[in-house]
């Protein structure tokens, strides 16, 4: 817990995150495998929470949870040709079981659509199986070729959640896009984390998809997260894996399908844009301990103090708080303080002498280290209030900040000065031939993130490069 170790986050933001993940007991990165890290218990603990929240959101849209093996037949794993061109040079192979080479190999799953497309081509039959909606929560495994980084561009994913549906018509499967966008929208929102939503170039889609919106998100060094994806895959894998159903008027059709997925890359998205030079920060609704009480020893007196934390625990537990006693008797007060402020703990409660005669603690809280004292007796209404408050701040803050990222921009020059700068994302008027894309990418030194949705109707003069009619505001940001 030495102090001078810490990083600051917006000056050195890579070493910051790393830093955070050891010290606050997320993440241990040094497991001997590239791109592998363990989840330690309070990390774990996070991500239980992040992940219940997933899974709340897609079992209240009537998504079923479902689990699919691990290990995909290579022979499926080719069957869509796009897919397996572009995720080819990331898979993971088994090539034998014991001492003896498979005659088919199997893939470590780089995504579930070879895998459950096969199974849900058993399971539909008639229009009266679909819409079918499935999600499972899981990991995933990609020999990623660019930079590894933990919880944000790791080899095995282990917390790829990923839905997949099926509809009857294109006008359903489009209808599924906006209700994903939506659920997606409510996570990040929940998490506090501010995003814009793009539609991908065509050259940047998911392999596979006939289109692909992405949710990004600009971290504190100014690049950016895609931290979650939506996908709608037309008609291309059901062709592929054959799967048709009968009509009402008993037709065979091929079936429309979406699929969109998150992962553990969300959590570093959350964990980064919160987070201080003190610690993380966490939601009140993502902390595993959200109040976290601190007896203030006294020598006349401990007995008496400690019995006040427990009360106020109790009571508080009561209530539904996740709640702490740090009843240590090897540390300061103040060593503390530092240690859950570095956990991220949105509230501190202080017990002291004074406190116990005037029946009163004092409160911190950990995004503005504001103190102010209350009544045992408000406790629980003070507290409700004080989450909210804290919930609402913290996601005022990361969206103003995230907006005063944004450029509007009208040339290349303004475009590429800013990129070089790390200032956020740029948005300019482009024509949408991937011909001019290219250019705008290689001017600005940075890739398109796509265009604005909705951006495609309204006119915004001349292409940046072409001066052709603009087709929409596309974005461009240096990516993570
Ligand atoms: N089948 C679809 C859902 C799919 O695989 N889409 S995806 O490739 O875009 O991945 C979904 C999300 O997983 C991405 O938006 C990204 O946030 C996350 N992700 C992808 N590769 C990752 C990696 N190597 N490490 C951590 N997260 C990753
Ligand atoms: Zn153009």
């Amino acid at each position: 817990m030495a102090k001078a170790t810490r990083e600051k986050r917006d000056k050195q933001f890579g070493k910051w995150f790393r830093q955070m993940l050891i010290d606050a007991e997320i993440l241990d990165y040094r497991y001997p495998i590239k791109g592998c890290g363990v989840w330690m218990p309070y990390g774990y603990k996070i991500r239980r929470l992040v992940t219940q929240l997933l899974r709340q959101l897609h079992d209240g849209t009537g998504h079923d949870e479902v689990q699919f093996p691990v290990m995909v037949t290579e022979t499926n794993l080719r069957k869509e040709a796009e897919h397996i061109r572009d995720f080819e040079n990331e898979v993971f192979w088994i090539t034998h079981g014991g001492l003896k080479a498979l005659e088919i190999k199997f893939a470590l799953r780089p995504t579930s659509e070879t895998a459950m497309y096969p199974m849900l081509r058993l399971w539909i039959r008639s229009h009266s199986d679909l819409p079918k909606k499935l999600y499972q929560i899981g990991s995933v495994f990609r020999c990623e070729t660019k930079t590894t980084r933990p919880i944000i561009r790791v080899r095995e994913v282990t917390t790829f959640k990923e839905a997949h549906t099926c509809h009857a018509t294109f006008e359903e499967s489009e209808a599924q896009i906006l209700e994903a966008t939506q659920i997606y929208k409510g996570f990040f929102d929940a998490c506090g984390v501010p995003y814009v939503i793009s539609r991908r170039p065509e050259w940047d889609k998911f392999p596979g998809a006939f289109y692909s919106l992405s949710f990004d998100v600009i971290m504190p060094d100014g690049r950016t997260l895609q931290s979650g994806t939506v996908h709608n895959l037309g008609q291309n894998f059901s062709r592929a894996f054959d799967i048709q159903y009968e009509t009402l008027g008993g037709d065979h059709e091929y079936i429309w399908q979406t699929c969109y997925g998150i992962s553990e890359r969300a959590i570093g998205a959350l964990i980064s844009v919160h987070g201080d030079d003190n610690g993380i920060v966490l939601m009140p609704d993502l902390a595993p301990i959200q109040i976290v009480i601190i007896p203030i020893p006294s020598k006349e007196n401990p007995q008496t103090i400690l019995d006040t934390c427990r009360e106020v625990a109790d009571e508080l537990r009561s209530e539904g708080f996740r709640i702490s006693i740090d009843r240590r008797e090897d540390l300061t007060p103040g060593a503390k303080f530092y240690y859950w402020e570095l956990r991220g703990v949105p509230v501190r409660l202080e017990i002291g002498p004074k406190d116990v005669s005037r029946r009163q603690v004092i409160i911190v809280r950990r995004d503005t280290f504001q103190k102010e004292a209350c009544k045992i007796a408000d406790l629980p209404k003070g507290m409700r209030r004080l989450m909210n408050d804290m919930s609402d701040a913290l996601r005022d803050k990361a969206r103003k900040w995230m907006e005063s990222r944004v450029h509007r921009v009208a040339t290349l020059d303004e475009a590429a000065k800013l990129l070089k700068c790390r200032a956020g994302i740029v948005e300019l008027p482009w024509c949408g031939d991937a011909k001019c894309g290219h250019i705008i990418e290689e001017r600005v030194n940075a890739k398109l993130l796509g265009t604005q949705a909705g951006s495609e109707e309204r006119t915004h003069g001349g292409c940046a490069i072409c001066e052709k009619k603009a087709r929409g505001l596309v974005r461009a940001a240096v990516a993570y």
